[in-house]
């Protein structure tokens, strides 16, 4: 096992990753950034290097001063968390050349699954359904109305080089094609430094499943079931479950039988993601991401499994000592994510926090970097917090988190807990019933409603 595991991340996600060390007798090396000397990631870990100044091109994505620090410390692995380098297959490939373990997939797989054309080619390959559109790149305004025409108006234009909904645009008759496939070539130039796009059919009310997998160097795969993140706003989940409100254990047991031997034809290892659209009862995959995610805990809370453990155990060769039969779906989690952003405008609201009481008791988890007198700095994602809550069935995990919402307090910026404490009393998340458009059409009226209650509060 190794000895010491540098966590080239920040803020929760890098307390998670130590925790996990921790109970394994691993050392943990924190980075940083000048701005975040005084985060609890620093203080938690067992030794800490300062990489950079507070932007994270200079810091976080600094790979000399990364590949550096863990020279200097002796460190054996790099774990990175979620964001910054996690899908860097450079980023992995640079760490196995200096002969660090990298706790993630093989920089070959990072690669082809940040190619979406190449995922799409790969996941079709391997058995997975996925969305009618075309198999190769879009070259020309010919060839992007051929492959419409063949599935059917509405498309969307996706960039191959995007992914989480950036780079994408609907295109509703032929004669809009020509202009959405120059913009789009456009911003996918500007953002990826590449212009590849293809084609999808649009679906339009589809809810965002996603499988967890976990894979060792053995041939090994498991499934630990589905999450339901259909809850988004531009992009950003604000709000995930598991299991999925709409699926029922068969459905669960089938398109998890369907990741693993996926999965299984791909020589893949460690933890990945597999991504689904669910549209009138049918799944299309989408996407894959091959890292840990920012949900990853209501999994753990459902299935009693440390992912982050089980990642590291793979990287260091172990084989998964959990067979698929010994995975058990236990009861029902849910996943608020806190940001530190004004609850009306979405701006983020960083700063010091004068207050701080996070929630506890049964079935209640709380994965944050804040303490009271921390400084949120202006520099990083606006994710504070995590609170994760466990019951038995769906609706003791509503009472738990209204419950837990009602007792977190975190003075000094504003945040979404305004939002969540009114986002879970609507009709339609506590019948389960919304898709991926839902929260966006109706955050307005709850983003006012929540100004609303918490000024009554107060
Ligand atoms: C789609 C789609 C409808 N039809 N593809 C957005 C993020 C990226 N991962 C895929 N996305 C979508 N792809 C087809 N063929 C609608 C979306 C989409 C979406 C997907 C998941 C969660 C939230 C979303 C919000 C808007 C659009």
């Amino acid at each position: 096992m190794f000895e010491k595991v540098l966590i080239a991340n920040r803020g929760e996600i890098a307390l998670r990753i130590m925790r996990a060390c921790r109970e394994m007798g691993i050392q943990t090396v924190a980075v940083h950034s000048t701005a975040d000397a005084d985060a609890m990631h620093v203080r938690l870990a067992d030794e800490s290097v300062c990489i950079g100044p507070p932007s994270p091109a200079e810091s976080y994505l600094n790979v000399a001063g990364l590949l550096s620090a863990a020279t200097i410390t002796n460190a054996d692995a790099v774990h990175p968390g979620v964001g910054f380098l996690a899908e860097n297959g450079d980023f992995a490939e640079i760490v196995e050349d200096h002969g660090l373990v990298f706790i993630g997939p093989s920089p070959e797989h990072i690669r082809t699954m940040g190619d979406k054309v190449a995922a799409r080619n790969v996941a079709a390959d391997v058995g997975l359904p996925l969305v009618p559109g075309s198999r190769q790149a879009v070259q020309s305004l010919d060839e992007a109305l051929e492959a419409a025409e063949e599935v059917g108006y509405p498309v969307v234009l996706k960039a191959a080089a995007g992914g989480g909904g950036r780079g994408m645009k609907i295109v509703r008759r032929p004669d809009e094609m020509a202009e959405s496939l120059d913009v789009t070539r456009a911003e996918s130039q500007a953002a990826f430094g590449d212009s590849t796009l293809y084609v999808e059919k649009h679906l339009g009310h589809p809810r965002h499943i996603e499988v967890q997998i976990l894979a060792d160097h053995h041939g090994n795969v498991v499934h630990f079931g589905e999450r339901d993140c259909s809850l988004q706003r531009r992009h950003q989940k604000v709000l995930e479950e598991a299991p999925s409100p709409a699926l029922n254990t068969e459905m669960r047991d089938e398109l998890g039988a369907h990741c693993v031997e996926a999965i299984g034809k791909l020589s893949y290892r460690n933890a990945g993601t597999l991504e689904f659209l669910y549209q009138d009862g049918e799944f299309f995959f989408i996407e894959m991401n091959t890292r840990l995610q920012v949900e990853h805990p209501i999994t753990e809370m459902i299935t009693g499994v440390d992912l982050v453990r089980e990642q590291i155990r793979i990287a260091a060769g172990r084989p998964l000592d959990l067979r698929q039969e010994e995975i058990e779906f236990a009861g029902h989690a849910i996943e608020c994510r806190i940001n530190a952003e004004h609850p009306l405008t979405f701006y983020p609201s960083p700063g010091r926090i004068t207050d701080y009481h996070a929630p506890g008791g049964l079935g209640v988890r709380v994965d944050s970097a804040l303490y009271a007198g921390y400084a949120v700095p202006a520099y990083y994602d606006s994710l504070v917090a995590k609170l994760v809550v466990h019951g038995r069935t769906r609706n003791e995990c509503l009472m738990r988190l209204r419950r837990a919402l009602e007792e977190y307090v975190i003075e000094g910026v504003e945040t979404t807990i305004p939002l969540h404490r009114r986002l879970i009393g609507e009709k339609a998340f506590v019948d389960g019933d919304y898709d991926i458009h839902w929260l966006e059409r109706n955050i307005a009226a709850l983003a006012d409603l929540a100004i609303g209650g918490a000024s009554a509060d107060d």
